[in-house]
């Protein structure tokens, strides 16, 4: 399945808005680029679309496709140490590709319910 038939096939458990950055590209390191970015959790699929405020548009139709997804089968996710970022409640995200993204959310509770989702996903899908 490509991306866009992936968001169709499966339904959301999560979404919402968050700030990105990747920090590594297949095993090299990428220069940050923090972004606002719609952020949803689908299956073992974790999907970004960019420049998304609202976010309310992003299912309406094919204006606005997924611009990246991660594979989080096999992947890890921890909390991100101070060398890492300067911000607050950061989650380093590490896929078995290694590519590293950071997400971050000002609220706390959104980012520990995230660091859950996120966790939960990569222990459910583990054996595959
Ligand atoms: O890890 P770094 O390089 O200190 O990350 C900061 C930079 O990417 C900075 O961009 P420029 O170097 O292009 O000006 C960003 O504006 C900062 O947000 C980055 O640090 P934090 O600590 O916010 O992740």
């Amino acid at each position: 399945l490509d991306v866009s038939e992936k968001v169709h096939a499966y339904p959301s458990e999560k979404c919402g808005v968050l700030n990105v950055t990747k920090i590594t590209e297949h095993g090299k390191k990428v220069r940050k680029n923090w972004a606002s970015t719609w952020t949803v959790l689908q299956g073992s699929s974790l999907l970004f679309a960019k420049g998304q405020g609202s976010g309310t548009s992003w299912f309406g139709g094919n204006q606005s496709k997924p611009e990246f997804m991660v594979d989080l089968r096999g992947g890890s996710v921890e909390w991100a140490s101070k060398e890492k970022s300067s911000k607050k409640h950061v989650i380093e995200l590490k896929t078995r590709v290694g590519t590293e993204l950071l997400i971050q959310s000002e609220i706390d509770t959104v980012i520990n319910d995230w660091f859950r989702a996120l966790s939960e996903t990569i222990n459910t899908h583990s054996d595959e």
